[in-house]
């Protein structure tokens, strides 16, 4: 049987291609001090480039590469340490790999070192709505991710509150979409995410995961995370190292449900669980 392969939308992320006519895996690249040490507190950068080139080799389409850790109750690194550790781990991938980059920042100077150093996708937790941030990505012409959340990772999950999260999450990322368009920003370069855990409890992920239809009606590109998320401990009351399958059980459930990019660490059993989801169909 030959499967005629259908067209489908393909994003130029800073002169790389994205090709999301099938579901791809995005892998997860932390460069936080707690990452990647050289074996005492330092921040290794070959051991990142080792990382990198492993989830490339497993099939990621595209590395998530984030310098500012978002952990329930973190506090924010300085610009200046943000940038040291985004900026150089950027150049480096980009001069060896040939996969789009993206980073994970809601800094306007960040946006900017990363795409001049070779980044092709802002990932943003704040959805642009730090001061500066979206004009920045505008500016830059690089395809952006759009996240709900509730709240600030340092308060997010206190007490998690919504009347209807669905419609809330969608009305938010509609309107925070338009603005994106207005400033220019052209509608197939915006892709739109729930933002699982980001000031939610687990009923309001499930919700969300069950009715992402709702999202993916607004015709924008869905981009998910689940991977490893404490939704994902809270269902199996497992800690995070035993969450893998788990994991791709909620990946699945995305895909079916219209998510075009995962989010993950363990990039060679999402590839392989979202192809058997996308050829399964829908
Ligand atoms: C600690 C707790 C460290 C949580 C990191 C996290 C998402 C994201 C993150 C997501 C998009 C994680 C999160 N999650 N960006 N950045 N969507 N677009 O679990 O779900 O990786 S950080």
């Amino acid at each position: 049987m030959t499967t005629a392969r259908q067209p489908g939308p393909i994003l130029d992320c800073n002169g790389r291609t994205l090709d999301l006519s099938v579901p791809r895996v995005m892998g997860i690249l932390n460069v936080t001090p707690d990452s990647f040490s050289d074996g005492g507190r330092f921040f290794s950068l070959p051991a990142a480039i080792d990382h990198a080139a492993k989830m490339i080799e497993e099939g990621a389409a595209i590395l998530d590469i984030g310098g500012a850790s978002t952990r329930p109750g973190s506090a924010e690194p300085s610009l200046q340490e943000e940038l040291d550790r985004v900026v150089p781990v950027v150049e480096a991938l980009a001069a060896r790999f040939p996969v789009p980059l993206s980073v994970d920042t809601y800094r306007p100077e960040v946006m900017r070192e990363a795409v001049a150093a070779g980044a092709g996708l802002i990932n943003d937790i704040y959805a642009l709505t730090r001061p500066g941030a979206l004009a920045t990505a505008a500016e830059l012409g690089v395809p952006v991710c759009l996240m709900h959340m509730q709240g600030t990772p340092r308060t997010m999950q206190d007490n998690p509150q919504y009347d209807d999260v669905v419609a809330e999450v969608r009305d938010f990322l509609r309107a925070r979409a338009q603005a994106c368009e207005a400033a220019g920003i052209p509608r197939a370069a915006i892709l739109l995410d729930p933002g699982f855990g980001f000031g939610k409890t687990l009923e309001h992920n499930c919700r969300l995961l069950r009715e992402l239809r709702a999202i993916e009606a607004l015709g924008y590109l869905l981009l998910i995370g689940v991977s490893r998320k404490s939704m994902i401990g809270a269902i199996l009351n497992k800690p995070v190292e035993q969450r893998l399958y788990g994991s791709l059980a909620a990946a699945v459930v995305a895909v079916r449900e219209g998510a075009r990019i995962v989010r993950a660490h363990d990039v060679r059993p999402t590839v392989d669980a979202i192809a058997v989801a996308h050829a399964i169909g829908r």
